[in-house]
């Protein structure tokens, strides 16, 4: 089995591509199960098969501790780890290859606070990938396009599994800007150029040997583009992950298994 977790910053589109993947893996016949692990998650654009929201309901939590929907959102962060076991037993029920996980709206709130680690530590790390979400306006800029690498780079130290990078709403961008961005996940010469024109005071700082010790991290390999309005780039997250666990051996023989 192998767990896919869905991390960026919020808006970055997590839920959106959550909906989009499984329904792509879905029409290609390939069986999955989505885990919604956002207990604030409002008009979820597809049906989690299991979901935080059945055993931590954020109302519940601002009446029992008296706090606002932001002090709502810590508690339930931490609440996590208590429910893990009963999560996993109704995991356990569903036979599947590949459980996606949709991770609080708030990246910190699960990259940061323990139970994230938790989480992911009990539901198997060794078959444990992200998908880190570069959102597509912020990577835009040189500056910006950085700082997402910073931050993919410290979730990748935080839980120490297999990293793959996706742009998404690529459907945002001009194709230009799509190919410009993904130039510089994977030519530091490109990126360092960029930020030389956008910003001349960081050139010493954020020179090539920086920036390829920041891939050292697996936060710089190519960014995949997806648009999970569109559906497009879906194929890729799916290659990519099964390079990533069975060296990109056709797995057409494992769909006639289903
Ligand atoms: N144009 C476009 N908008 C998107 C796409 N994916 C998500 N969005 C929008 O971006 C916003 C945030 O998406 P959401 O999936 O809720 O982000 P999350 O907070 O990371 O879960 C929503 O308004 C989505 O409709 C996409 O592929 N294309
Ligand atoms: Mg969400």
């Amino acid at each position: 089995m192998i767990n896919l977790y869905f991390i960026g910053s919020a808006g970055s589109g997590k839920s959106s591509l959550t909906g989009a993947y499984a329904g792509w893996m879905d029409r290609q016949g390939y069986n999955s199960v989505t885990v919604n692990l956002d207990p604030g998650i409002e008009n979820a654009p597809y049906v989690p098969d299991i979901d935080i929201r059945d055993w931590i309901k954020l109302k519940d939590i601002m009446k029992e501790y008296n706090v606002g929907p932001n002090g709502a959102q810590i508690i339930a962060a931490d609440l996590l780890a208590i429910n893990i076991t009963e999560m996993k037993e109704v995991l356990d029920s569903f036979e599947t290859e590949h459980v996606i996980f949709d991770t609080p709206g708030q990246m910190e709130l699960f990259v940061l606070r323990q139970s994230g680690k938790v989480l992911i530590d009990s539901f198997d790390n060794n078959n444990s990938l992200i998908g880190f979400l570069y959102d597509p306006v912020i990577s835009k800029t040189p500056s910006g396009f950085v700082s997402l690498m910073l931050q993919a780079a410290s979730v990748q130290v935080r839980f120490n599994t297999p990293f793959i990078n996706i742009l998404t709403k690529s459907d945002l961008l001009e194709e230009e800007d799509v190919d410009m961005v993904v130039g510089w996940s994977n030519d530091f010469s490109q990126l360092e150029e960029a930020i030389n024109s956008e910003t001349p005071t960081l050139r010493t700082q954020l020179n090539q040997e920086f920036l390829s010790a920041l891939s050292s991290f697996g936060s710089s390999h190519t960014l995949s583009p997806v648009s999970s309005t569109y559906g497009s780039g879906m194929e890729d997250i799916y290659n990519v992950v099964q390079q990533m666990f069975y060296g990109g051996e056709d797995l057409e023989g494992k769909r006639m298994d289903k």
